[in-house]
């Protein structure tokens, strides 16, 4: 590597989603020189990508959006409680054009390599068109969800029609109108796309493995009250919405117990909440994500919502979930999901019971019968939290390559570094609460931190900050521990991994919410950096390996603690009782 023919700047961020975007003006203001790459041809990120028919963000508009600028803030009118991806690309180039983003932006370029310079404390990076950079520090704002899976089926070239999916879907849009459509996967991206399809194609057919969790969005203009209580006092309404587990207001009640309530009243509630629609609902009862009687509860009152909307109870009882506990994989948030399988041109194939064989010329084979099928949808996911990560040969301190060091599952200090890998940050990265929260609140916490750290290391001679191998293992063994005593681990998640052959099984993001993440944030800072080492070339500037801001004890409620200490004892996270 030459370093002369090298594009040398302060900062590379990679990634023009809504994280990249936002970390480039923080590093402007901050005077830190930064260039953005991204692969795709515009800003965006996920919404730039997955523009599937009924994409939508089911966190509503008025919390899922920028509020680092005031004014920015008023301007901006959503349409919708719910806005759409179109909207949403909209408002990205909004932000991209009002703070003249794209001048220091990049697009067509995907970063293929990135090497650690030891002596020269600077990362050195190659891309796909050739491209090639020098920088000091390396921010990956990649995304959680931005690669799909390799999911693939035998004779899938041989099928004669397109093969669309969700999440590359083609920028001039899809018309099925007098097709026959068939769609693989009931995630939150088929669950959006299924009843708008449905309404365009002759037929649909959805192939499910396995039924997921959906609340009724109820999506319409933004009501009245949901917009006075914002705009009364949009500052305070955001700094509500950051003090939560989730980064979004919830009515979360950490000392309502499902298991001591009357019957009527947890009727009552859910009914409530569920005719608020959206996420509503998780905030019912603590225990339901603990204790697998109360979410036994909630799942009743869905799978009776479920049975309420079917009509034909067979398909109602196909589409309830039976194999995981509510909340332990992503719910989804629908518009007219269930509905649809009320159409007389909408079909539902268990593939439990009738595996897919093969895809062949006309269609799909399933062990019990051939479907023919025009086009094909896979919304068949993502390789989430890592996939984009690990897509880059990416080298450390002596050659250290983040597949080998993530192998058994990523390893990270907070969620913004990781150790053997100076100057490179991660923005809502494995082990920060990320995915589990209103990403656009995650989102701006991390580059806020992160520009600060920048500026701080600017002060001390542009020195290097790299995780502790110490601090790295002790959050590593947080993370495990926010997440035991609930029942997450329980299900076959993309949270775990479990989604892509042999991924590691472990549970990537934080699940001790973003309050308390945010307040650990801090600390580390105001304890210098604890759990960094900070040095400038040889000199070691400081060196606080150990991280001890863990959180207080949360305030568990008295009858959850039993459950709470089996799980953690028997991971070996708590001494056994003598
Ligand atoms: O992906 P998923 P997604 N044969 O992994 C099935 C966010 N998001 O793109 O569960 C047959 O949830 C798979 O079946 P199973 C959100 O965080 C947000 O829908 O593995 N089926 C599953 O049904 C979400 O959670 C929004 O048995 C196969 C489906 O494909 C995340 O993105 C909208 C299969 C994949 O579901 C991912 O959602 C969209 C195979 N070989 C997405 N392989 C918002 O609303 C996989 N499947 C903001």
């Amino acid at each position: 590597m030459h370093s002369t023919d090298r594009i040398v700047v302060d900062a590379l961020i990679v990634g023009a989603g809504f994280a990249g975007m936002y970390m480039l003006h923080k590093l402007r203001a901050a005077g830190i020189g930064a260039t953005v790459v991204e692969a795709g041809s515009g800003v965006g990120g996920t919404w730039y990508w997955n523009r599937y028919p009924g994409a939508r963000v089911d966190i509503q508009s008025l919390e899922y959006s920028f509020g680092f600028d005031e004014q920015l803030e008023q301007d901006w009118r959503w349409s919708e409680r719910y806005a759409p991806q179109a909207e949403l690309l909209r408002y990205a180039d909004h932000v991209a054009d009002r703070f003249d983003l794209r001048r220091d932006m990049r697009f067509g370029v995907r970063v293929t390599a990135a090497h650690w310079h030891e002596a020269a404390q600077r990362w050195h990076v190659e891309t796909d068109v050739g491209a090639r950079y020098d920088c000091r520090y390396l921010i990956l704002a990649t995304g959680c969800l931005s690669i799909p899976t390799d999911v693939t089926f035998p004779g899938i070239e041989d099928f004669q029609g397109p093969v669309y999916r969700t999440s590359r879907w083609p920028h001039e849009g899809v018309d099925f109108a007098g097709q026959r459509v068939g769609i693989i996967g009931t995630g939150s991206s088929a669950i959006q796309s299924i009843p708008i399809i449905a309404g365009q194609a002759e037929h649909l057919t959805v192939f499910q493995r396995t039924p997921n969790y959906s609340m009724p969005a109820h999506n319409g203009p933004i009501p009245d009250e949901d917009f006075q209580a914002w705009a009364s006092d949009p500052r305070g309404y955001r700094a509500r919405s950051r003090d939560t587990g989730g980064g979004f207001q919830n009515e979360a009640r950490p000392d309502a117990l499902a298991m001591a309530t009357a019957p009527d009243d947890i009727r009552t509630e859910l009914e409530r909440r569920w005719a608020w629609g959206g996420f509503r609902i998780l905030g019912a009862f603590a225990d339901s994500g603990i204790d697998p009687e109360a979410n036994r509860i909630v799942h009743d009152f869905i799978a009776e919502k479920i049975r309420a909307q079917v009509a034909d109870p067979e398909v109602a009882a196909l589409l309830t979930p039976k194999d995981h506990p509510f909340g332990t994989k992503r719910p989804c948030v629908d518009t007219g999901y269930y509905a649809t399988f009320n159409r007389p041109n909408v079909a539902l194939v268990d593939l439990h019971a009738a595996p897919i064989t093969t895809f062949n010329a006309g269609g799909i084979a399933t062990t019990a019968r051939q479907h023919d099928f025009d086009a094909i949808v896979l919304a068949t996911g993502f390789d989430a939290m890592t996939g984009a990560i690990d897509r880059i040969d990416l080298r450390g301190i002596d050659g250290l390559q983040i597949k080998d060091h993530w192998a058994e599952g990523p390893r990270t200090y907070l969620g913004l570094m990781v150790a053997g890998f100076p100057n490179m940050f991660t923005i809502t990265g494995p082990g920060s609460p990320s995915v589990l929260t209103n990403m656009i609140n995650s989102i701006e916490q991390h580059v806020e931190w992160i520009a600060q750290c920048l500026a701080w290391l600017g002060q001390r001679q542009q020195a290097s900050i790299e995780a502790s191998a110490e601090a790295e293992a002790d959050w590593c063994r947080h993370v495990t521990e926010a997440v035991t005593p609930t029942l997450l681990p329980q299900a076959n998640s993309w949270y775990m991994g479990a989604n892509v052959p042999g991924k590691p099984r472990m549970f990537m993001p934080y699940a001790g919410g973003l309050n308390t993440y945010t307040e650990i944030c801090r600390q580390v800072v105001a304890k210098g950096y604890e759990g960094f080492v900070v040095k400038n070339g040889d000199a070691v500037l400081s060196d606080s390996r150990a991280f001890t801001s863990h959180p207080p004890m949360p305030d568990i409620p008295a009858a959850l603690l039993p459950i709470i200490i089996e799980r953690l004892t028997a991971a070996g996270l708590m001494p056994a009782a003598e």
